[in-house]
């Protein structure tokens, strides 16, 4: 009676049975494509809506840029008398901001306007905003802006 030889089929059927698992892990696992680039998005703790949007365009690498941060309540209400500072840099490359961007302005109705802002590289430039209020606590928000 000849041997059967289980190794030869065992063998291949396990490695199909793996192929399948793992092309069922890498096609149900979340992307990751690249940073959250959204310029709206609830604060950390979800007190706040907050959008940034650039004046004058999209931002370039080296000049001064100017931004218009909005703070809304989940309700829609903007969010009055915030104090507001950020921070920020390129997590990638380990480095802060070259600048200190500062709020200069409320502009009334929830939106606050921030100068100051240099990037001086292409890349993904992480901002985070500490935001509070003497009426609805403190919150932050971050944001990547990506040049
Ligand atoms: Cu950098």
């Amino acid at each position: 009676m000849r041997k059967i030889p289980w190794g030869m089929i065992i063998i291949p059927v396990f490695a199909l049975i793996a192929v399948f698992c793992f092309a069922q892990i890498y096609l149900s696992a979340p992307r990751h494509d690249g940073p959250d680039v959204a310029r709206a998005k609830r604060s950390e703790n979800k007190l706040f809506v907050a959008s940034l949007a650039p004046e004058g365009g999209e931002p370039k690498v080296g000049p001064l840029s100017s931004w218009v941060l909005t703070l809304r309540l989940p309700n829609g209400h903007p969010v009055r008398n915030a104090l507001i500072s950020l921070d920020g840099g390129m997590p990638d490359h380990n480095h802060g901001l070259p600048t200190k961007p500062t709020v200069t302005a409320d502009l009334g109705e929830g939106h606050y306007r921030v100068d100051g802002l240099k990037f001086t590289m292409p890349g993904v430039w992480m901002l985070k905003f500490e935001i509070s209020t003497p009426d609805y606590g403190s919150d932050e928000a971050t944001f990547n802006v990506v040049l």
